[in-house]
């Protein structure tokens, strides 16, 4: 597989990225997209509109990542724009109590039935640190544990890898990590409930939460094994822990209730963000009346925030709830059948082509791991040839096709997404395959 050899100029991207590597580390705001995984230099988005990205050379990319994530009904969805829009006319923030953070809410609360009460942040690592500080709270416990692989924000106590043994306590996964932090969180195994049982024997009565992406997207997509999320469940319950389901990337994008829906899983709290927001910055942690209650200003557990429950990200979580509430019918059903055409499609061209891929998906996420698979952990996934995957980015990327730009990160579409970006997709990825 390679690039174009006359590929496409990206000449104003190329100044953009000079101006900005002298006023960004790495040039970025967030380290995924300088395409260090992937490599070559990223172009500068302008705007976008449906399926697809325009970068500051006019090119056209088919989006395969979508602001990593929220974009479900594509960009500059119109009644998206026109909610923002009216309410930006009524000033973009207040810093008090508003209408639009209660019509949101009893949304959100109809698509997950295991909330009864939720809080509003600005990210979704707010909303996983601010749940881990409630679960500790509403056990009187330290220890978390959470499984490699996972992403859950870059909070201190979730920037940790996996010691030596299942039961052994973390060690720092970055720089600036304390030691002490780090081995409050035990990292396991994913999708391994022999590794779970035995980190509650090592320490009976310390495990506050264990938090989970019931479906994981940051390893690359990995889905649960059958009984996984229920046996989360039951371990937790018999053993006085809470079980977190981070759902920031899978709610609302796997289904209307997200992996709740698929597995029926009744979690004690659950964080949401991305497309809750519809673009704009939104986090959700929300759970059982008895948890939530211990916030402040009722309970003890401070959490605060400027610009939680903000107007315009309001605004815009209600415009995209609202609409994957009245169209879900047409809205899911689309999303799998166009992302089944994709992401099969392009691994049945691999086949043709010879190349191994392994293609995990669920819904409208998946990965094509350069790997001959199966993948079903962090460790599997390792095994991928992500020099092949940077060189597949790239070659499409080259062929205006955006895929995210990490072999451990999951593609999304959105219901823009139709037949001719399917076989332009497909076209390209041929191409790419057979090109030496
Ligand atoms: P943010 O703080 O980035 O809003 O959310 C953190 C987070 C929490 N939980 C899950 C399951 C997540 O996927 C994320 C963030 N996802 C990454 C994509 N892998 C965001 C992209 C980035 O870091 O630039």
């Amino acid at each position: 597989m390679s690039s174009q050899a006359n590929g496409p100029s990206r000449k104003k991207s190329a100044l953009l990225q000079a101006r900005a590597e002298r006023l960004f580390p790495g040039g970025v705001n967030s380290p995924v997209r300088a395409f260090g995984a992937v490599g070559g230099a990223p172009p500068f988005v302008e705007r976008a509109v449906g399926a697809y990205l325009y970068d500051a050379d006019g090119n056209r990319y088919i989006d395969y990542f979508g602001s990593w994530g929220p974009m479900i009904l594509g960009h500059a969805f119109p009644p998206v724009v026109e909610a923002i829009e009216r309410a930006a006319r009524n000033s973009p923030s207040f810093g008090a109590s508003t209408a639009a953070e209660g019509e949101l809410a009893e949304r959100i609360v109809a698509c997950y039935p295991c909330i009864e009460k939720l809080r509003f942040v600005s990210s979704g690592t707010e909303a996983t640190m601010s749940a881990i500080r409630l679960a500790r709270a509403a056990t009187g416990r330290k220890l978390i544990v959470k499984f490699e692989g996972c992403y859950h924000g870059h909070a201190d106590g979730l920037l940790v890898k996996a010691g030596s043994g299942v039961a052994t306590f973390g060690i720092p996964g970055s720089a600036g990590v304390p030691e002490e932090i780090a081995h409050l969180t035990l990292a396991l195994p994913y999708n391994d409930l022999a590794a779970v049982e035995a980190a509650f024997a090592a320490h009976p009565a310390a495990i506050a939460a264990v938090i989970v992406e019931p479906i994981v997207g940051n390893a690359g997509c990995i889905p649960p094994a059958d009984g996984y999320p229920a046996g989360l469940r039951a371990i937790t319950r018999r053993e006085g822990a809470l079980l977190i389901a981070d759902e920031v990337m899978t709610g609302f994008r796997v289904a209307l209730g997200g992996a709740c829906e698929l597995f029926g899983l009744e979690p004690d709290l659950v964080t949401l963000g991305k497309i809750a927001g519809g673009g704009l910055p939104v986090g959700v942690f929300a759970g059982k009346r008895e948890f939530m209650d211990q916030l402040a200003p009722l309970g003890p557990v401070y959490q605060a925030g400027t610009l939680s429950g903000n107007p315009l990200a309001m605004a815009a979580g209600i415009a995209t709830i609202a609409y994957l509430q009245d169209h879900a019918a047409e809205v899911y059903p689309r999303l799998e059948s166009t992302a089944h055409a994709v992401a099969e499609g392009v691994a049945a061209e691999a086949a043709r082509a010879g190349v191994s891929l392994t293609t995990n998906r669920i819904g409208s996420m998946w990965t094509w791991f350069f790997t001959s698979g199966p993948v079903r952990n962090y460790a599997d996934a390792a095994q991928s040839d992500a020099a092949a995957f940077g060189r597949f980015h790239r070659a499409l990327l080259d062929r205006g096709v955006w895929l995210p730009p990490s072999q451990f990160e999951a593609a999304f579409l959105s219901t823009a997404h139709g037949l001719a970006e399917v076989e332009a997709t497909l076209a390209a990825a041929r191409e790419a395959f057979r090109a030496p």
